[in-house]
């Protein structure tokens, strides 16, 4: 009796180590790696999420754009500006973090749509300043959604003293994601 308890503790302790093994390992193997999607799928949505830096007067109460490229378009490729929407709280502030949700709704008719490798390249997305309250970014998140899948787009640690102005003393008024000077402007 001893013996066959003995046999089961020893089994079932055997047992727990191979489950858990087993576990350990499918987990291992379906974790998903955080890579950029990389191909032709079609974007619905887009969140972007920007967070400024903590510097002194890093915060801005300008205007704020994003700028990007539509390669499937109707008459090629063509620059998108979207205006980030006035929420009713004091955005863009120094250390906060906002997400903002630029329509691509008109950009899907007539045949064209967005794609994954539309918001990939760091030089063809631009945030772009229209008043002269100079604002400094920290960090930037491009998240994407195609059907029921979200994607991480494009990500971006923005460089110290990137400062984005109308005033030339100040900063450029456009960069892209590596913080220097956007070329979808003139
Ligand atoms: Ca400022
Ligand atoms: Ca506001």
């Amino acid at each position: 009796m001893q013996n066959q308890t003995s046999i089961f503790t020893t089994g079932s302790t055997f047992l727990r180590v191979l489950l858990l093994g087993t576990i350990m390992l499918g987990w291992s193997a379906s974790a998903p790696t955080p890579t950029l999607a990389q191909n032709q799928t079609r974007v619905d949505f887009i969140w972007v999420v920007l967070q400024t830096d903590s510097a002194p007067n890093a915060g801005t109460n300008s205007d704020i754009q994003i700028l990007f490229k539509q390669t499937h378009g109707p008459s090629g490729p063509r620059i998108i500006i979207r205006n980030f929407v006035n929420r009713p709280w004091d955005e863009n502030e120094a250390g906060r973090t906002e997400t903002y949700t630029p329509r691509l709704e008109e950009l899907q008719t007539n045949g064209a749509y967005m794609t994954v490798a539309d918001f990939q390249n760091k030089s063809d997305i631009c945030f772009q300043i229209l008043g002269s309250d100079a604002w400094l970014l920290n960090s930037v998140w491009i998240i994407g959604r195609s059907g029921d899948n979200f994607m991480l787009l494009n990500s971006a640690i923005w460089p110290q003293n990137a400062w984005l102005s109308t005033k030339s003393s100040e900063g450029l008024n456009a960069r892209n994601l590596y913080g220097q000077k956007c070329a979808l402007t003139n």
